[in-house]
């Protein structure tokens, strides 16, 4: 009996260590979410590898910016590792002051996202980068279908820019393209016919290291600038001034991510890539024509101690 009795402690006992970090963390697939910009998608599928030798699975959620906020809440899905300043604080901002989401930290990057002009243009508009200079010269970025009024060409994320151009009465209308990569097609076409064009950019991104060009400078950046009209030089509208130049980039967590998978969660907080890498990422993709899961792999190889080093103790498969 007492044999018996001792055989069977040993034996849950043995279970129990080994079944431990099993029944601590959720054995479903961790759902990451991928926009619609190179090194987002690059990132989360580097973000995937690293949970994937950690002996997780993973499920990838493509998702717009706008859509991603329900399901980081919802927790349908359960990460976003990119989340920008310059276009995504304030939802970030106002789920995480809600306790809707977790803010799981910076990157060591800063970022900026804003309008932006190839070096030729500056000849062609005299006082650039300065946005009244920009104001001046509108005419000159007019397009077929803008009645003369200056165009500028907008991806699928950016900030309220109609509201900004009403407010700095600038004589703009944004041309909204679908698709993030129809910006660097009109750049290519601007860019050969040596033509006006002002369009959004941001960086770290791989357009720098190919085409030279600026940030328009609008009045500087202050959050009431976009939460009190007297603020700035219109006193009655919001967004009379430009994104911040040194912006955050942040990764966002569901609720239910960090409860549940634990060692994924602590993870991700320590996950950080500075400007060179996020630039390097994109660069892989849209210089190299690389597809984003070879670009992910030759990272993941080529940075195996700086992965491994943000994976805390006891986390490792
Ligand atoms: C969110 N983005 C990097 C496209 O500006």
């Amino acid at each position: 009996m007492a044999h018996r009795f001792i055989l069977f402690s040993l034996y849950t006992f043995s279970l129990t260590l080994i079944t431990l970090p099993a029944v601590s963390q959720s054995q479903e697939p961790i759902k990451i979410i991928t926009n619609n910009w190179t090194s987002q998608i690059v990132l989360s599928q580097i973000t995937g590898d690293i949970f994937k030798r950690m002996g997780f699975e993973i499920d990838y959620i493509p998702s717009s910016t706008s859509n991603q906020w329900g399901a980081l809440a919802h927790g349908t899905a359960d990460l976003q590792i990119e989340v920008w300043e310059g276009t995504m604080s304030e939802q970030f901002n106002r789920l995480v002051s809600a306790g809707s989401i977790i803010d799981a930290g910076s990157h060591q990057a800063t970022t900026r996202e804003d309008w932006w002009y190839p070096e030729y243009v500056e000849a062609l508009c005299p006082g650039l980068p300065n946005w009244q200079a920009l104001k001046a010269c509108a005419s000159i970025f007019n397009r077929p279908g803008s009645d003369g009024k200056g165009v500028y060409f907008a991806g699928p994320w950016e900030k309220p820019d109609e509201a900004r151009i009403r407010a700095l009465e600038m004589d703009f209308q944004v041309r909204i393209l679908e698709k993030g990569d129809d910006l660097w097609i009109e750049l290519k076409k601007a860019y050969a016919a040596q033509k006006p064009i002002i369009l959004f950019n941001w960086t770290p991104n791989w357009v720098e290291s190919r085409y030279a060009g600026t940030f328009v400078e609008f009045p500087k950046y202050s959050l009431a600038c976009e939460t009190d009209p007297s603020w700035g030089i219109n006193k009655n509208f919001l967004y009379d001034c430009g994104n911040p130049k040194e912006g955050w980039l942040k990764k966002a967590a569901a609720i239910s991510f960090k409860k549940n998978y634990p060692c994924a969660y602590e993870t991700l907080k320590n996950i950080s890539l500075d400007k060179p890498q996020i630039a390097l990422l994109s660069a892989l993709v849209d210089i190299d024509q690389m597809s984003y899961q070879a670009a992910a792999e030759q990272w993941v190889n080529s940075n195996s101690l700086l992965l491994e080093s943000w994976i805390p103790q006891g986390c490792m498969k």
